[in-house]
């Protein structure tokens, strides 16, 4: 055993959508979160796992902290939030493409003891140095991070960097997950999270949100394992949008989801997906529990 081994925590926290997962699958190397173009796409804490010979670093990545409409929403920030505290250090994730810091959500950090670091991400589409600059230098105003880095979490720029500087930060101590292990999510969790992912990318406005999957059951049969998987939403108009033309899109959204179930599980599903409403589901403590939502602090 490496007697300088070290090992810690690092939570990923910022607005929906600034790519905070998208940092988290390019530092680990697989997918392990799902990404989208829609804020909100994470809805639990996920723990993302870095092993090497000479530390074991333990990201967390968190939902996007934004102003709740819904119990759900609530439940989301409550969860970014509580990653802040405890940590051996903290990333907050900006997107350089929009613009100066903002008071409210750097108040988070007030007296909070962990080093955080400000990551501005997307420089790939930077226009101007003298743009980013200026971001900077607001943010630096705002709050005495302890360094920042500007990167692409797309293009793997500066990534190196960031975790050189994140080693620094980690006690020496024994590593806490076994060596292998990329992820704290069960197989389930991946599978119901590749379905809402597949759900995000097809579907418009409301809809995405008002979306929740479940799996309900897996069985062999005649030699094929089958999942039964549910997707929840609100309203009969958003089942008829999801099912589509003929069953097409839900068709569509099946065959997406069980390609890269079997790609990322390394397995060979059938995936059989039903829809269920369940009104103002977002709302209902008892319905977030059976979804998943609860269980974040
Ligand atoms: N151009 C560019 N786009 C990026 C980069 N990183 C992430 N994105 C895109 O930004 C969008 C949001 O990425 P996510 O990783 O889902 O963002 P998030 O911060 O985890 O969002 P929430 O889970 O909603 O809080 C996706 O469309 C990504 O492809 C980057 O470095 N450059
Ligand atoms: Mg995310």
């Amino acid at each position: 055993m490496n007697t300088k081994f070290r090992s810690g925590f690092i939570s990923i926290v910022g607005r929906p959508n600034v790519g905070k997962s998208t940092f988290l699958n390019a530092i680990i190397g697989q997918k392990i979160a799902i990404t989208s173009p829609k804020p909100q796409t994470t809805r639990n804490r996920i723990l993302g796992i870095k092993t090497t010979q000479d530390y074991q670093m333990v990201f967390v990545d968190t939902p996007g902290i934004h102003k709740p409409k819904h119990e759900l929403g609530r439940l989301l920030d409550q969860t970014a939030q509580s990653a802040i505290e405890g940590m051996d250090a903290v990333l907050f994730m900006v997107d350089q493409e929009k613009g100066l810091a903002e008071d409210h959500i750097i108040r988070l950090f007030q007296g909070v003891s962990s080093p955080v670091y400000l990551i501005i991400n997307k420089v790939d589409t930077l226009k101007s140095k003298i743009e980013i600059d200026k971001i900077i230098i607001s943010y630096m105003n705002a709050y005495p991070f302890a360094g920042f880095f500007p990167i692409s979490a797309i293009e793997g720029t500066n990534l190196n960097h960031v975790m050189d500087e994140l080693v620094k930060c980690l006690p020496v101590g024994y590593p806490l997950f076994g060596e292998t292990e990329v992820t704290d999510q069960s197989d389930f969790q991946l599978m119901s999270e590749i379905i809402r992912e597949k759900v995000l990318y097809h579907t418009q406005e409301e809809v995405p949100h008002a979306v929740a999957v479940v799996i309900e059951h897996t069985e062999m049969n005649a030699g094929v394992y089958e999942v039964h998987a549910t997707i929840v939403v609100e309203r009969n108009t958003q089942k008829q949008i999801l099912i589509g033309k003929g069953g097409d899109m839900l068709k569509q959204i099946g065959t997406e989801a069980r390609k890269e179930i079997n790609k990322i599980l390394d397995t060979k599903i059938h995936l059989i997906l039903w829809v269920k409403v369940k009104k103002d589901w977002r709302n209902r403590p008892s319905d977030l529990k059976s979804f998943g939502y609860d269980k974040n602090e």
